[in-house]
């Protein structure tokens, strides 16, 4: 026999273990403590069978009774339980369909200007018939001045503003390339005539301030073959020019010059128009200066084993990022290899919107 404070005790202590549970886990194991197999309600009821008739008679109703509310007493718990837990879930998981919706990855991203003036430049000069070769950045004196007619203490060498690396065991300095011209050495050296290519690339001067920074793009141009002439060097660049700037009217005026490599050598400046802070190519009464070019010299030619008796053409070079700044309007060159976010998202192009010259090449 189970006195009746003793019972009450029992009832007390789950009835506070079952407003205590604050999940069904915690509910669960109270459950088992007071009702499982070996639960404490269920062990006094096993005791049942071996009372006398009249005990049973008492204790029986009893623990039934104290069974059946802590039984009422779980479910009502486990149901406010779920019901806590269904209103958390929904708090959390609310989503208000009135937002605007985010832009996706692709939509966010955007293609640097340079990268875009880059692809653009390429696809002029693929559908002119153009190849795009390549080189390393980090180049021999030989093809980066030696093969290229700038002779050994010769002054040409200087204004190029040259990162060289500490010199070898045998004394020889590799440098940093200054131009992209030692990639027409490489490949006239390791090709045979004629030649019509592109080289794009990075290029390296130890020069930086408002309009020079250390590292610049250039892309230069290279036509050999036997009867090339400066006729077919005028009509490239215009061509060129005129797919770039996306007007029908360029006009360009050829200035002489002086390069090693050439001869004769050439600048190029293009009419434009100055309003203020904005230039219009292709209008006005003002030239701006875009390129060099002129006839490559024989000595390189002989230098790089192409035949000067027989072969001749014509080169030139322009910087990438000056043209992107004047396509673009973009008034600091410095903005390029800064990376400001904001910068990007102002001057920058979608990422699909890849330039062709049929599909139109910043449209
Ligand atoms: C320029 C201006 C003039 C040029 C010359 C050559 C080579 F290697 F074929 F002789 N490549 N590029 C050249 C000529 C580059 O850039 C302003």
């Amino acid at each position: 026999m189970t006195d009746q404070s003793e019972l009450d005790r029992l009832e007390a202590e789950f009835t506070t273990a079952i407003g205590d549970a604050l999940d069904e886990a915690t509910l669960e194991d109270v459950r088992i403590a007071a009702l499982g197999k070996k639960g404490r309600v269920s062990e006094l009821m096993k005791g049942l069978g071996k009372m006398t008739p009249e005990e049973r008679k008492e204790m029986g109703p009893k623990l039934n009774g104290l069974k059946d509310r802590l039984n009422e007493a779980l479910a009502a718990r486990k149901s406010a339980l779920k019901e806590a837990a269904l209103e958390a879930r929904l708090a959390t998981e609310k989503v208000d369909v009135t937002l605007p919706v985010r832009d996706s990855a692709l939509e966010q991203g955007r293609i640097h200007p340079l990268s875009q003036v880059y692809d653009e430049v390429i696809a002029i000069f693929a559908d002119m018939g153009f190849a795009v070769e390549q080189g390393p950045d980090i180049e021999t004196d030989r093809y980066n001045f030696t093969a290229l007619n700038f002779p050994e203490g010769h002054p040409a060498r200087e204004m190029h503003d040259t990162f060289y690396f500490e010199p070898g065991e045998d004394g020889s300095r590799l440098l940093l390339r200054t131009h992209t011209s030692p990639v027409q050495a490489r490949t006239m050296e390791a090709g045979k005539p004629p030649f019509r290519f592109v080289a794009p690339g990075r290029t390296y001067r130890c020069d930086s301030d408002q309009t020079h920074t250390p590292q610049f793009h250039q892309i230069e141009g290279l036509v050999i073959d036997e009867e090339t002439h400066m006729g077919h060097l005028k009509w490239t660049l215009e061509e060129f020019l005129r797919a770039f700037f996306e007007v029908e009217g360029v006009e360009l005026r050829f200035r002489p010059s002086f390069f090693p490599f050439t001869e004769p050598s050439m600048e190029v400046d293009v009419r434009c128009a100055r309003l203020g802070n904005e230039i219009r190519i292709g209008e006005g009464d003002d030239w701006l200066e875009i390129l060099g070019c002129g006839m490559v010299h024989p000595n390189v030619l002989k230098n790089c084993g192409v035949d000067p008796e027989k072969y001749q053409g014509f080169a030139f070079g322009m910087g990438i990022d000056r043209i992107a700044m004047l396509k673009y309007g973009i008034p600091d060159l410095r903005a390029f290899f800064e990376s400001d976010l904001r910068w990007l998202r102002h001057y920058g192009f979608a990422a699909l919107d890849v330039p062709t010259l049929a599909g139109g090449l910043s449209s």
